[in-house]
């Protein structure tokens, strides 16, 4: 999107601006609505004095030793947390299992760390299986001298942990003109965040002493059987970069590229190059299939945009969202995620009525640079029907565009990706919350 289409937050009034308060103003806020509603039995808590005052029970977990641990175990999520799952799109019936993707349970995430069992997974052949003690990077090209890295070479450089989100472009690609989705993990779950651990890109690169001034591009392949590709701008290879082994504190999981994979952080998670196999610097892109046939944007004037790689500032309330249904009126906690490919979240606005007015969000710490910030918002619903809704602003001074925004700029035909406008869910007269796209 140009400058001059650029949105901006003037027009509607920023009614609210609790962002500037202390944050114990918002404590007080909380404390003050749940007095003023306690002794009817509200979702924040019913009331165990005075009139009603009764025993409290010992449950039996009280009276009996617990299960005993298990010497040697990975952990797994209690059994009451068993659909908290990964979920393939209700919407896209495959007619094959190898090109596939499973979303994250946004509704379910807390905080802004996505665990490693709901790390949304795409791939386009399959999840291989690969021997780390027999994989090998290759680096060649225009380069002085090619290199090949086994993993224990790989663990031997200086390594980097960085907190970064990772998005698919395909996310929300169904829900551009119609509802098609119901939950936030449908729409938007093509979205994770983890810490991820590995080499930088250019220790690599400048061990094989490429030359940036002639090497322009790097092409990034990977070992599975799609032996998907993209190639790279050499700057960022040299600035941002991971050659990335580890997330959330373990070696990858198989689906997310074990043992090794490219990580560019903000950028479309199809660069994120998965099983990494070989990167080989040239002077020009390669333009594979991947960055003509796909990953490519329809424009207004009937040609399509290649490499559009940073994923632009974008938002959504996870909670309430599609499949909730509110349990009466009274205090709620509006709660989200904001994130930008470009830079850090510096506000988040919501809307209670589609977007008439706008109030601003608490942003949580860490608001960290491309990796997803948590937004909260208390609301004192009325129990009326409302349309709520975030946008995000990002430290470039980007707001998260509208639809009719974007299409000032682009043509949306069929299934668009990069989809990154804001959201609306409504909240019906029976408290039921659905997938406002008109
Ligand atoms: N080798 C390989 N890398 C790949 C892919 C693939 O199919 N093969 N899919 C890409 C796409 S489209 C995305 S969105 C990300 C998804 O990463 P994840 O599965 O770890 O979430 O991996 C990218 N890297
Ligand atoms: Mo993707």
């Amino acid at each position: 999107m140009s400058n001059k289409d650029m949105p901006t937050r003037s027009g509607p009034p920023i009614v609210d601006r609790m962002r500037e308060a202390p944050p114990s103003a918002d404590r007080r806020q909380f404390l003050r609505s749940s007095i003023a509603v306690a002794g009817a039995a509200v979702a924040t808590g019913a009331s165990i004095g005075g009139a009603n005052a009764q025993k409290l029970e010992i449950p039996p977990s009280n009276k009996e030793p617990g299960r005993i641990l298990e010497p040697k175990v990975y952990g797994l999520p209690s059994k009451y947390e068993a659909h908290v799952k990964r979920n393939r799109t209700d919407v896209f019936v495959n007619r094959q299992n190898l090109s596939d993707w499973s979303m994250t349970p946004l509704q379910h995430q807390h905080g802004i760390i996505t665990p490693n069992g709901l790390i949304f997974e795409r791939h386009h052949a399959g999840i291989p299986d690969i021997d780390p003690a027999k994989h090998v990077v290759a680096l060649h090209g225009m380069v002085k001298q090619p290199l090949k890295f086994t993993m224990d070479d790989l663990l031997r450089y200086p390594a980097t942990s960085k907190f970064h989100f990772i998005e698919c472009s395909g996310n929300g690609l169904t829900d551009w003109k119609k509802n098609a989705s119901k939950t936030v993990q449908q729409t938007h779950g093509l979205l994770s965040c983890a810490q991820w651990t590995g080499v930088p890109a250019s220790y690599l690169l400048e061990a094989a002493g490429v030359d940036v001034s002639k090497g322009k591009w790097v092409l990034c392949e990977g070992a599975d059987g799609s032996a998907h590709a993209r190639s790279i701008p050499i700057e960022k290879m040299m600035s941002e970069a991971m050659i990335v082994y580890a997330m959330n504190g373990e070696m990858l999981r198989p689906e997310n590229g074990y043992p090794v994979r490219l990580f560019i952080p903000g950028w479309e998670g199809n660069v994120s190059i998965k099983w990494l196999r070989r990167m080989k610097v040239g002077d020009q892109p390669w333009h594979l299939r991947s960055e003509t046939a796909r990953y490519t944007d329809p424009m207004p004037n009937g040609k399509w945009r290649q490499f559009s790689f940073a994923m632009e500032c974008k938002s959504v309330i996870t909670r309430p969202s599609g499949g909730m249904k509110m349990q009466g009126k009274g205090h709620y906690e509006i709660e989200g995620f904001a994130w930008s490919g470009n830079g850090k979240i510096t506000a988040v606005d919501i809307t209670l009525d589609g977007g008439k007015t706008w109030r601003e969000a608490r942003l949580e710490d860490p608001i960290l640079d491309k990796c997803l910030t948590r937004f909260r918002y208390s609301w004192d619903w009325d129990g009326g029907p409302a349309k709520i809704a975030s946008r995000a602003v990002d430290s470039t001074g980007y707001v998260q565009p509208t639809v009719a925004d974007i299409e000032k700029s682009r043509a949306i035909v069929g299934f668009v990706q990069h989809h990154n406008a804001i959201f609306p869910w409504s909240i019906e007269p029976d408290g039921e919350v659905k997938n406002a796209i008109a």
